[in-house]
């Protein structure tokens, strides 16, 4: 649903008078069918699409903060699908599918707009890794094109393509179909059309241990709100779950980093796409409040510091103004930093543990936003059923045993 009068009338006369959380703040219930530890978008959408496309509505989400405060609300809402491998392609090709409709799903506006978003190359290693990435992904039928560097800046007319760079632009890969969508509404909308549904949203909830009976099975959590009894638990914890995971006995293939991003002084439209260098650790596109959105790589080190090294965005700063000379006079309003949860192939794990009744969702890394709807779809349906959605069978924690690796570290698009 775009934004018009009209659909703001429709929403009024359905109850929803303003622009903003609308949903119900739960007291928690003694027990529930299904706990979901999280409340981030990943969480909220599994809780949201159990309930509408499963039927299972007794569900508590369980969130230690605020609903949206982890890196729901701290990412730049990149959304795209160019990924390398079968399994990704499939996984966030479903994603980008349910973003089309997703604001018509949720009757909430997500501002999902899809843009474009061009990639760089500046040496001949990134031609070749994004050339690869374009022709397996029109394999797969997914848009994904070679622009030269003339090209990309008639798509972005503010890229610098000035031989004498320090990074040449030498060209870029262009998806059409990706772009961005308002981070907070989307946790929100899940939120509200969850709480519609009948689930249970709990914040300031800490989950702080996972009881198991004689049989080894989850039966309860214990809360800083008290105990909850479940027999189905989903952690989906993002920088947190091998914290969450270890109250079960479970040691996760995983590392937390910080990463963080920052927005300049609002202005008038000058950057119509996203642009993105894995290269120089660098991306930015401009929100539509006016704000020019600029996230940096990872820190080098482990830590579950909501804020990245000052040093990674001062190199960041310096490759934004050598590509967008037009950014050099700006200000800077804010930086803040999330905890990304990294796996060794930068794939996510979605699926059963070896701990009967205990699910896991984790390891999105630097790129989980646009997955939301896709990874709240498959993970709900390998709740309800307690078998892996066909999308999701190949994301297994037991990968990690069996070496069936998916290594997707090119396609994250930002340095880790
Ligand atoms: P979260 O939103 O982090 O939700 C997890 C929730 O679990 C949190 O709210 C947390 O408080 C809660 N929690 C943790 N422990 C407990 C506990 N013990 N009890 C109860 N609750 C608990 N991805 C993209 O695709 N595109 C981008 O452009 C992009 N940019 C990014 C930029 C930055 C700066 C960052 C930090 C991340 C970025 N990402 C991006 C990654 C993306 O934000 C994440 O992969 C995604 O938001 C993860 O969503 P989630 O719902 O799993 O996690
Ligand atoms: O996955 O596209 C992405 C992304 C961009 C910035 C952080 N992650």
């Amino acid at each position: 649903m775009r934004f018009s009068f009209g659909n703001l009338l429709r929403q009024a006369r359905a109850g929803h008078t303003g622009w903003g959380p609308q949903w119900r703040d739960a007291e928690p219930k003694a027990a529930y069918d299904v706990v979901i530890i999280g409340a981030g978008g990943h969480g909220l959408a599994t809780a949201y699409y159990l309930a509408a496309e499963h039927g299972i509505c007794n569900i508590a989400v369980l969130e230690k903060s605020w609903l949206g405060g982890g890196n729901t609300g701290r990412n730049t809402t990149i959304i795209r699908s160019n990924y390398l491998c079968e399994e990704s392609e499939a996984l966030y090709e479903h994603a980008m599918k349910l973003w089309e409709t997703l604001s018509d799903t949720l009757n909430y506006n997500v501002m999902y707009s899809p843009r474009g978003v061009l990639m760089l190359a500046h040496n001949e290693h990134d031609i070749r890794s994004l050339k690869r990435h374009i022709h397996a992904n029109r394999l797969a039928g997914i848009d994904n094109e070679w622009l030269t560097a003339a090209q990309a800046q008639a798509f972005c007319p503010i890229l610098n393509i000035d031989a004498d760079l320090r990074y040449p632009v030498l060209g870029a890969a262009l998806q059409h179909r990706g772009g961005v969508a308002r981070h907070d509404a989307v946790a929100w909308g899940y939120a509200r059309a969850a709480s519609e549904l009948g689930v249970d949203i709990i914040q300031n909830c800490e989950v702080t241990a996972i009881r198991r009976g004689t049989d080894g099975a989850v039966e309860a959590v214990e809360t800083s709100r008290g105990r909850i009894a479940a027999k189905k638990i989903g952690v989906v914890a993002a920088g947190h779950t091998s914290v969450v995971m270890a109250m079960a006995g479970l040691r996760m293939p995983l590392e937390s980093f910080p990463l963080q991003a920052l927005v300049s002084e609002p202005v008038k439209p000058v950057m119509p796409c996203v642009v993105m260098s894995n290269a120089i650790h660098a991306y930015m596109s401009q929100s539509d409040k006016g704000e020019l959105v600029i996230g940096a790589g990872t820190d080098a080190y482990v830590s579950y510091a909501q804020a990245g090294g000052l040093h990674i965005a001062t190199h960041t700063l310096e490759a934004i103004c050598e590509l967008f000379p037009v950014t050099r006079r700006l200000k800077m309003l804010r930086n803040w930093g999330g905890i990304v949860d990294v796996t060794p192939d930068r794939s996510p794990i979605i699926g059963l543990t070896p701990v009967p009744g205990l699910f896991v969702n984790c390891g999105w890394g630097t790129g989980g936003f646009k997955a939301t709807p896709g990874s709240g779809h498959v993970f709900a349906a390998t709740l309800a059923h307690g078998v892996p959605h066909p999308i999701a069978a190949p994301f297994t924690l037991d990968r990690f045993r069996t070496g069936r690796l998916i290594d997707e570290a090119a396609a994250a698009a930002v340095s880790h």
